[in-house]
């Protein structure tokens, strides 16, 4: 069960944030009203939410997921691949401080995005992307195993992050998409595969015996629910047109 959440605030520059979406410019006002809700949305599933100030140079800083990896054990600071958000996680390890005393760093010329990062247990998957590379696994798997976890690479051939395709429900359940639907590393779990004309939607998250799924979705919806699942829908539209989605939002520990 998660305890805490660590978002920021999108700030104004997020309408420069990077994109392939081809989905337009998002909008500000709906962008900061969604931000609302989904912080809403994870307060009433009994987590305490940090919540940080936008950061006008980074536009793609609300996504904060991708600057950190977060376990009972430490707090991996990563160094994000992308360019243009190198820097993001030098006020995410300053609010770590409060949480953290076995705080971690991957360095260059090793990049790591905590998007590529999907935890089963004590074992760490990890996508091999445009953001994350080789010296980046390496690093990071050597913290891991350091504090008894252990970790893998999964080479992504289309996906931004491992997880735009991916989202492990706990118990066994694996949501996937497209280029992962057939992977052999997946098989072992109980898949729930998530329809082609819904592929944003591979991205939810688990959240103490909950999931949030993004809103407009309904077939993906409709079979995580089949799975048991109480499922909440939460409209993160603005994000999208830059690729984000609702595991990015946040930090979850
Ligand atoms: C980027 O391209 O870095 C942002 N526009 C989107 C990051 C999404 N993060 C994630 O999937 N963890």
């Amino acid at each position: 069960m998660f305890k805490h959440v660590i978002v920021r605030r999108p700030g104004r520059s997020l309408i420069e944030g990077i994109t392939s979406a081809n989905l337009g410019k998002p909008d500000y006002n709906r962008a900061l009203q969604q931000h609302d809700g989904y912080i809403d949305t994870l307060k009433n599933r009994g987590v305490k939410v940090k919540i940080l100030e936008a950061e006008e140079q980074f536009p793609d800083a609300v996504f904060v997921e991708d600057t950190a990896v977060l376990t009972e054990r430490c707090a991996i600071i990563t160094n994000p691949g992308a360019l243009s958000r190198q820097g993001e996680e030098i006020t995410i390890k300053e609010a770590l401080k409060e949480f953290y005393t076995n705080m971690e760093t991957i360095t260059a010329p090793g990049t790591l995005e905590g998007g590529d990062v999907m935890r089963v247990g004590d074992h760490f998957y990890v996508g091999l992307s445009d953001r994350t590379n080789e010296d980046g696994f390496r690093q990071f798997a050597g913290i891991l195993n350091k504090y008894r976890y252990t970790a893998s690479t999964v080479k992504l051939e289309k996906f931004l992050h491992l997880k735009t395709g991916l989202a492990y429900l706990e118990n066994n359940n694996l949501l996937v998409a497209g280029e992962f639907v057939e992977h052999e590393e997946f098989k072992k779990f109980k898949r729930i595969i998530i329809d082609e004309t819904e592929g944003y939607a591979a991205n939810c998250i688990w959240v103490n015996d909950a999931v949030l799924v993004p809103m407009g979705y309904p077939k993906t919806r409709a079979a995580i629910s089949k799975a048991g699942y109480n499922v909440i829908e939460v409209d993160v539209s603005e994000f999208r047109k830059l690729d984000g989605g609702l595991s990015c939002l946040s930090l979850r520990f």
